[in-house]
């Protein structure tokens, strides 16, 4: 019989159902300007993992979407059925091994030449020339119905995609509404092969570049400016040694540098500048512009070793990291390969997961936006039970230009998963619209969905969910004319 523990890979848990509610529960007021789908990805375990020990980032693809329109709410979620889902399902048990090696998958399933076939797809909705996608940086992403999140199949964009793997975290130009990608171990596991491509705004790849990186290492985020693209990665390291020996794919090596590929937009790989700092756990990342010889993004990071599931290879005993949000230069005009970075708000630590008004990607900019635990606001363990990881209490609107934060607080029971921004239709000013983040509710043991307006940072609404949502990777909002969604009147049978 299947059983998960309560704290199985990580005190997350695993939801494990399918859903669909018509006309969800509501509180405050939803606006009427929300029109459109806020789809999020999860990774929930379908079977108990091989290894206890496994990275939390391992489950199986879920997706799910609340879909507004005139003020109504519909939820939805489904698993991603991919081939691994499919396998796993078919065989009744959990076939395959650690993160990202298949070195250790059932013999049934295993095939080291082709990783990406063993792909979770549970990171990140991607829309891509009006399609949604469901990405994993390890492997192709599979293309989903906006409308019925049914798995439509892997896709290469027509074969014009030649690497094995596709980020999670694409960039889209608002300018000229071209998408940026990259995917990295392009040539399998544990190579230094990038392949970098730019897609037009109906999803046709229109130039791509192909280099190395200085050594493998996770590179999860990246950044677009009008002018360059930055590859940031670092810090944790694999080899086919250590994947032949059964280990997890990443082990943190804190003897090396932390580093930044920049790369001219529409440039060649002899284009490529590798700048290096010292070393720093960089997952995602906020922002970045070009002014004059200078590329300048802000991203949250780390000094040590981020995730305790990635040991140290040196056998160092894990402490949790914090993520402060600093300000990187990289100066094109200097004959240095270094980077100057500067802490922009050295008292606040936040997670990882900085968001802006995607609006303003790649142009200056003022606010990020960021989930984090505020210490200083105490957690009703009478009502809330005791927590197994943080309690990120907050969203943050951190004022990149001159250090201020303004706070939302979710509330003394709640824990808050990564915030989305939603402009407000007609708007054009940067930060005009909604911030959306699930909160878990420890203390009724349900998700609510809050709905905060972004220039008061005050919350107008709340959409409850009668269970607790599996835990969410990343979310994006998606507005009715970016997605093909049948009004959702249609969608009740
Ligand atoms: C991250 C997440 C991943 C992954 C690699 O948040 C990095 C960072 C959910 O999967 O595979
Ligand atoms: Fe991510």
């Amino acid at each position: 019989m299947v059983r998960f523990g309560a704290d199985t890979a990580g005190g997350l848990g695993a939801q494990r159902f399918e859903a669909d509610i018509y006309d969800c529960e509501v509180e405050g007021e939803i606006p009427l300007g929300l029109n459109g789908v806020f789809i999020r990805m999860h990774g929930d375990w379908l079977y108990p993992p091989k290894y206890a020990d496994d990275s939390f980032i391992a489950p199986e693809g879920y997706v799910s979407s609340f879909r507004f329109e005139g003020g109504v709410v519909d939820y939805k979620g489904r698993w991603v059925r991919n081939e691994r889902f499919r396998s796993q399902l078919a065989a009744r048990r959990q076939l395959y091994g650690y993160y990202r090696n298949p070195y250790t998958d059932d013999p049934t399933v295993a095939d080291v030449a082709n990783p990406h076939r063993r792909t979770t797809s549970n990171t990140t909705p991607v829309i891509l020339g009006g399609r949604l996608y469901a990405t994993k940086e390890d492997g192709l992403p599979h293309e989903l119905d906006p409308n019925t999140l049914e798995t439509l199949g892997p896709s290469n964009f027509g074969g014009r995609w030649t690497s094995q793997t596709f980020t999670a975290h694409p960039k889209v130009d608002p300018l000229t509404g071209e998408t940026i990608a990259f995917g990295y171990e392009a040539a399998g596991l544990a190579s230094r092969e990038i392949l970098l491509c730019t897609f037009d705004s109906s999803g046709t790849i229109t130039h791509e570049v192909r280099f190395e990186a200085p050594y493998a290492s996770m590179m999860h985020d990246m950044c677009i400016t009008q002018s360059h693209v930055i590859l940031p990665g670092g810090g944790l390291v694999t080899s086919p040694e250590r994947l032949q020996a059964g280990q997890i794919h990443w082990g943190w090596d804190p003897t090396l540098p932390a580093f930044y590929g920049i790369i001219p937009r529409g440039g060649e790989a002899k284009d490529v500048r590798w700048f290096k700092g010292p070393s720093r756990g960089i997952i995602h990342t906020a922002n970045a512009r070009t002014e004059g010889d200078k590329v300048i993004m802000e991203a949250p990071m780390t000094d040590t070793n981020y995730w305790g599931c990635f040991p140290d290879i040196h056998g160092e005993a894990f402490h949790p990291a914090r993520h402060l949000i600093r300000r990187l230069t990289f100066d094109l005009g200097s004959k240095d390969d270094r980077c100057s970075e500067e802490v922009l708000f050295p008292n606040v630590a936040t997670t990882s997961f900085t968001r802006v008004d995607d609006r303003f990607t790649s142009l200056e900019y003022r606010h990020a936006y960021c989930h984090y635990s505020d210490p200083n606001r105490a957690f009703d363990g009478s009502r809330g039970g005791r927590p197994t990881g943080p309690i990120n209490n907050c969203i943050g609107k951190f004022h990149v230009h001159d250090g201020a934060i303004e706070t939302w607080f979710a509330g003394d029971t709640h824990s808050l998963m990564e915030v989305s921004f939603a402009p407000r239709p007609g708007s054009s000013e940067e930060g005009d619209g909604w911030l959306l983040a699930v909160a878990d509710n420890l203390a009724e043991r349900r998700s609510e969905l809050v709905i905060v307006d972004a220039p008061t940072m005050e919350e107008v609404g709340r959409v409850i969910l009668p269970f607790r949502s599996g835990k969410q990777i990343h979310g994006v909002w998606a507005g009715a004319h970016q997605l093909a969604l049948t009004p959702l009147h249609g969608r009740i049978p």
